[in-house]
């Protein structure tokens, strides 16, 4: 009886929870984010949303960038072939690490029409698509790459920016979609907590040196626009199709990319033109506990699972090494 009741407690607190990108690193440099709906403390290269949320429904026009996105001060140089460290955290002060498991992490890029981002309103950017994570490969659980980063402090979602991306002004919009409720059509009513979440953030980047990649035309998309509620990878139980390539929603990873020298991109094997059925056969010996999710409880009845980069003179720097607690919760004033 306690037990169950500290359980939904911690649910409780969870649902309220979710989260955002608190601070992102690149090249010995960690750039500070903002508390959403805060009034900002540090000028950043991450665009400050309203609520750390989910984002409900593919064609919310939040998918672009999250919540009520707003344009960030700074931009941070970059090269190609960097990697970038996304530190997402939850929004709930009292837990301190990114509370889902379940679903892929995908990274776009979009030119900026500016200098340096910082005027780029990112409503009509016209995005390309560089990473896609699902399964971690021959995991026995079917583990998604985003439980590396779930319940863990200071350990990061990785993007390697494309080793022949061409210079110039970037949004980099990093984007986790949390299927444990995906299963559930949405939108229903009755079960505000059905559907996929989607968390995206986006920073701004500046890439430097003089390579040529760039992504043709077909490979463009809008955010939203690409996705949509009833596709294979946003509608999906995320428990019952572990032996079936992931389909990765939106467009497939631009070509120039894949053909970027490197660490490969893409780590699932899944192409995203893949459509597998959510129908898929499986069984169901082995389901994953809930853990870190956000859903309270199920409205049905059913009782399944449940290199060295140039820096802006004038851009926050931090300590590297381990980051005290409230400095990776990003509340440090
Ligand atoms: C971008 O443009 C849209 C549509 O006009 C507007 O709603 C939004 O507030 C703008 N965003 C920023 C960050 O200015
Ligand atoms: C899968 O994730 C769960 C929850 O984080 C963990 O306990 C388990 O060890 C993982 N399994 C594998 C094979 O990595
Ligand atoms: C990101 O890179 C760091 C450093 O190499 C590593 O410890 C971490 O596990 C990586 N994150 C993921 C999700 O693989
Ligand atoms: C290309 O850019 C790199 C890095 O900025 C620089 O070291 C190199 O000299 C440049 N090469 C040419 C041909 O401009
Ligand atoms: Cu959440």
């Amino acid at each position: 009886m306690t037990d169950t009741f500290f359980v939904l407690i911690l649910l409780a607190s969870y649902v309220s929870a979710h989260g955002f990108v608190s601070r992102v690193s690149v090249n010995g440099q960690t750039f500070q984010g903002n508390i959403p709906n805060e009034d900002p403390t540090v000028k950043s290269i991450i665009r400050q949303i309203s609520d750390p949320s989910p984002v409900k429904g593919a064609t919310n026009p939040a998918v672009n960038c999250g919540t009520n996105a707003q344009l960030a001060a700074k931009a941070a140089n970059v090269q190609p072939g960097d990697t970038m460290a996304f530190f997402w955290v939850s929004a709930d002060p009292t837990i301190l690490f990114w509370p889902h498991n379940t679903g892929p992490m995908l990274a776009y890029l979009a030119k900026c029409d500016d200098s340096d981002c910082t005027t780029f309103n990112s409503s009509a950017a016209k995005w390309f698509k560089i990473q896609e994570e699902g399964r971690i490969p021959g995991n026995a659980d079917g583990n998604w790459t985003q439980n590396i980063i779930f319940g863990a402090k200071n350990v990061a979602a990785n993007v390697t920016l494309p080793s022949t991306l061409a210079p110039g002004p970037y949004l980099i919009r990093h984007e986790i979609i949390a299927l444990q409720n995906a299963q559930d059509v949405f939108p229903d009513p009755s079960n505000p907590i059905a559907g996929a979440e989607f968390y995206p953030s986006c920073s701004q980047i500046i890439v430097g040196g003089n390579e040529t990649g760039a992504p043709s035309k077909n490979e463009l998309v809008s955010l939203p626009g690409a996705y949509s509620n009833t596709e294979p990878g946003i509608h999906i139980d995320p428990f019952d199709n572990k032996e079936v390539p992931y389909p990765f929603p939106g467009p497939p990873i631009a070509a120039f990319v894949a053909s970027s020298s490197g660490t490969p991109q893409a780590k699932s094997s899944s192409p995203s033109s893949t459509a597998a059925s959510t129908k898929a056969p499986t069984s169901s010996a082995t389901k994953p506990t809930s853990t870190g999710s956000c859903r309270k409880k199920r409205s049905n009845s059913t009782q399944r699972r449940s290199r060295t980069s140039r820096m802006n003179t004038n851009v926050e720097v931090l300590p590297q090494g381990p980051i005290d607690a409230d400095v990776a919760r990003g509340y440090m004033k």
